[in-house]
């Protein structure tokens, strides 16, 4: 064991850890596994929370003031325990304690398992809001399910990806608090009947079927904050142990079988992301987490305030995030007139000033609809309320828009059967807003376009960002260091600070420990590749990285077509010149969407016969890393030359791992899409590779079919027309030479007729230059760190700490509590 000197602080540490080690595990340091050391180190750091918790609980409550609730069927956390002992400003204490132990932080973090309580970004989205809010001393909670597998576990066999169940909690949680005596009903199904009593119509509600919500809370801190916030989960636990009239009846299995019902409401996350498919158990998740938050919030605004519901707006916001949890507002509606006795007007009225909504997709395939039938029989009650207002939502449209119908049926929220649960926020919500201002502009111009005729104040332009503290304080520590060492630390909680930074790009000294800390990352990355790939790659080839979910808009197939018209090429002239490329993919695709785990299969095909072809000398490697998700995300964007941010423009509607990259010095090779459009703005077009069809060029090609345009660039672009060929020549897979023809198919001749969806074939030949240009100049070692720096030094405006304030100072208007 290293010997080393200990401050007191230290030494205090270090006694706290054996003590958990020896009081939780019932056991020695020496006979304890890495990861019991790992546990001791996260219940010592909780002690730490719970302490600043119990103070800041009470001033909250003393202030009174306004609070968030952050409603989001999707938290996507990652690791806890070296964010929060950075924000605790322990991490050196941390360091020296654990290495008088002898083990090394760095070491010890890699034991957590990840809270992957998200498919992509809109989960990590609401987790890196809550770190910026709780940074900025806003009171504010997090509240989603707490599901027992998060995002299943993606295991590449044979170059395709399977699924296994992601077992997050299998050594228990050392964050969470179960609070069992905060738990409440929620009711399913059942019939509800009207009675007329003292002048007031009053519903009973019958049969229904009762499920325990069962709360736990995990405390967080803040990066050095006065106070500590909270992610509620919930559980879904069955009313009893089990039916005790079937247990006693004898039927054993069936009594067991109704509580694994009840209980599998919080099982598992559903893994689709921008598609949607109306399934039973999806819609109960999501009445189970609204019902029970908003159980919740009323009882903590009664005991607080008393009665009086119409203070209510001034002292709870309700956040929606995207549609998912909006049947909080048919909730609200209906706890305020059947269990509060308010009139119907009086919860309208404070409804439409509690809640405010995020829209984060134009995707036609992610709005969300629900056949009537299904709502009506799992939520009777709450059915009744929808359709009450949309009665009177179609009242109020015929006087705005007299007898157009057509858009009557667009704007409701009940038609063809269906609820559309975008059109509820819409009817209901005090603010309306997009993710970034392309998105904005497409909302309010397009989908949204007759809503925001009605009333332009309720909408927002909103752009994404992403919390320092996690995106590059933890996870490139070096780097934020030495912008530390040259600007001081307030940049680390004063976004506008880190623009100081662009006074170096030019500087010489500056640019080499700029690019050695690259360079120290690649190297590392090199290692985890070697070791999970068994793949050697070099840290001086250009890293180009596209890290995202598999989504045919997100192109990662056009990146693999690039990568084979490259390899074609050195394959025929082996000698040419040519920047050595290591090309890096992490992606998950949803399970049933067959086309994605064939481009996943499609990379892996690629890569191996790129990686052992002799004749290209080891110039380009292709790796697909297993299980993409927040922890591998941290060691990605701190490696990566080149970050591939090319959906199809109009479609990404903000993208923030775009920022992560730009914020670790990585240059973007990009479309004009989502939040691009401002990260071009910000680090200026010089410092940025912008290529491809704006939004509305892509639009206007989607208005009418385009098999000639296609055609031609297939007949005159030899390069590509013989990667396009390759997949189906039988060259890829001899054994199976069919296996690819589908994206050959839809690339070329569509699925309804329109061929290119996502204008890959269009965008192809910009894409090559982009890329050329690229390259070219990476190895104008000068200009190329100049853009590098420029790109960290121009990511203030992407921080998470100035979203919130955008949205405190349109939307919340909460107070910091002092
Ligand atoms: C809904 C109903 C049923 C099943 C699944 C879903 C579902 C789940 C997740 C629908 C969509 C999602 C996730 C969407 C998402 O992550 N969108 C991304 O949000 C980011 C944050 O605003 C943006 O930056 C991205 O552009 C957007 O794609």
């Amino acid at each position: 064991m290293e010997k080393v000197n200990l401050n007191s602080e230290e030494t205090n540490l270090q006694k706290e850890i054996i003590g958990k080690i020896s009081r939780h595990f019932g056991k020695t340091l020496e006979d304890a596994t890495p990861k019991m050391v790992y546990t001791a180190c996260a219940l010592t750091a909780r002690d730490k929370i719970m302490e600043k918790w119990a103070i800041s609980h009470k001033e909250v409550k003393n202030e009174g003031s306004k609070k968030l609730y952050y409603l989001s069927f999707e938290f996507l956390m990652g690791r806890l325990f070296a964010t929060n002992i950075l924000n605790l400003m322990q991490t050196e204490t941390y360091v020296n304690a654990l290495r008088s132990l002898g083990y090394e932080l760095s070491d010890i973090v890699e034991l957590e398992n990840d809270a992957g309580l998200g498919n992509g970004g809109l989960g990590r989205l609401a987790a890196c809001f809550i770190d910026s809010l709780t940074t900025m001393d806003l009171p504010a909670y997090g509240c989603t399910i707490r599901y027992e597998y998060g995002l299943f576990r993606q295991k590449i066999v044979d170059g395709y990806q399977t699924e296994l169940p992601d077992t997050w909690l299998e050594n228990g949680n050392a964050w969470e608090i179960a609070r069992p005596e905060e738990s409440v009903i929620v009711k399913f199904g059942g019939q509800v009947y009207t009675d007329w009593n003292d002048g007031h119509f009053s519903f009973r509600y019958e049969n229904a079927h009762s499920i325990i919500a069962m709360p736990y809370d995990v405390p967080l801190v803040g990066y050095d904050s006065k106070i500590v916030n909270k992610l509620r989960m919930w559980s879904a636990k069955a009313p009893d142990v089990m039916n005790m009239q079937e247990f006693n009846s004898g039927n054993y299995v069936r009594a067991m079988e109704e509580k694994q019902l009840a209980e599998v409401i919080s099982k598992v996350l559903y893994p689709e992301d921008n598609h949607i498919e109306g399934k039973e158990l999806r819609l109960k998740q999501q009445y189970f987490l609204v019902s029970a938050t908003l159980q919740w919030i009323l009882k903590e605004y009664e005991d607080r305030y008393g009665y009086d519901w119409k203070k209510l707006p001034e002292k709870a916001v309700i956040h929606i995030n995207d549609t998912h949890p909006t049947l909080a507002i048919p909730e609200l509606m209906r706890i305020l007139i059947d269990e509060k006795g308010l009139g119907w007007d009086d919860a309208w009225e404070i409804t439409t000033k509690t809640f405010a909504y995020t829209n984060h997709t134009v995707m036609s395939e992610a709005l969300e609809k629900w056949p009537l039938d299904m709502f009506k029989k799992i939520l009777p009650r709450v059915y009744m309320i929808v359709e009450e207002i949309n009665r009177r939502l179609m009242i109020k449209l015929q006087e705005v828009y007299p007898n157009d119908f057509g858009k009557h049926k667009w704007m409701a929220i009940i038609a063809d059967n269906q609820v559309f649960m975008a059109n509820l926020c819409l009817a209901t919500c005090f603010a309306i807003n997009g993710v970034s201002k392309l998105h904005t502009k497409i909302l309010t111009s397009d989908i949204f376009a007759d809503y925001y005729r009605l009333d332009k104040s309720r909408f927002h332009s909103i752009t994404n960002g992403i919390t320092f503290r996690r995106w590059i304080c933890n996870c490139n520590p070096k780097l934020a260091e030495l912008i530390t060492e040259k600007i001081g630390k307030s940049w680390i909680k004063d976004y506008k600070q880190l623009e100081k930074i662009k006074k170096y790009a030019d500087d010489k000294d500056f640019q080499k420990r700029f690019a050695d800390i690259k360079h120290s990352n690649k190297v590392k990355l090199a290692e985890y590749i070697k070791e999970h790939n068994g793949i050697e790659v070099d840290p001086d080839s250009i890293y180009d990285v596209q890290a995202k979910r598999l989504h045919e808009y997100k192109r990662q197939l056009m990146n693999v077509l690039h990568i084979m018209v490259e390899y074609n090429k050195l394959v025929e002239n082996p000698d040419m010149e040519f920047t050595p490329k290591t090309y890096i993919f992490g992606a998950k695709a949803a399970p049933g969407y067959t086309r994605a785990k064939l481009i996943i299969k499609l990379i892996n095909t690629v890569g191996e016969k790129i990686n052992n072809d002799p004749r290209i000398k080891g110039k380009i490697k292709v790796v697909f890393l297993e299980n993409y998700g927040v922890s591998i995300a941290e060691k990605l964007v701190v490696a990566a030359d080149i970050s591939e941010q090319i959906s199809t423009a109009g479609k990404e509607a903000s993208g923030t791992g775009n920022m992560k990259f730009m914020l670790n010095g990585a240059v973007t090779v990009g479309t004009l899409d989502g939040a691009n459009v401002e990260m071009t703005e910000q680090v200026g077009e010089d410092n940025i590779y912008i290529f491809g069809l704006k939004a509305d060029e892509v639009a206007a090609r989607l208005k009418y079919n385009n098999s000639e345009e296609v055609k031609t660039i297939y007949s005159t672009n030899n390069a590509l027309r013989k990667a396009l060929d390759q997949l189906i020549s039988g060259e890829l897979e001899p054994e199976n030479a069919h296996m690819f023809k589908d994206l050959y198919q839809t690339l070329l001749f569509g699925d309804y007729g329109y061929p290119d969806q996502y204008m890959v074939i269009r965008d192809f030949e910009d894409y090559c230059r982009i890329h050329e240009r690229a390259a070219r100049d990476y190895k104008d070692k000068k200009k190329w760190w100049h853009m590098a720096i420029m790109n960290t030094a121009s990511c203030g405006y992407f921080s998470s700490d100035r979203t919130i304030d955008d949205y405190n100072k349109e939307i919340w208007h909460l107070k910091p509590i002092k």
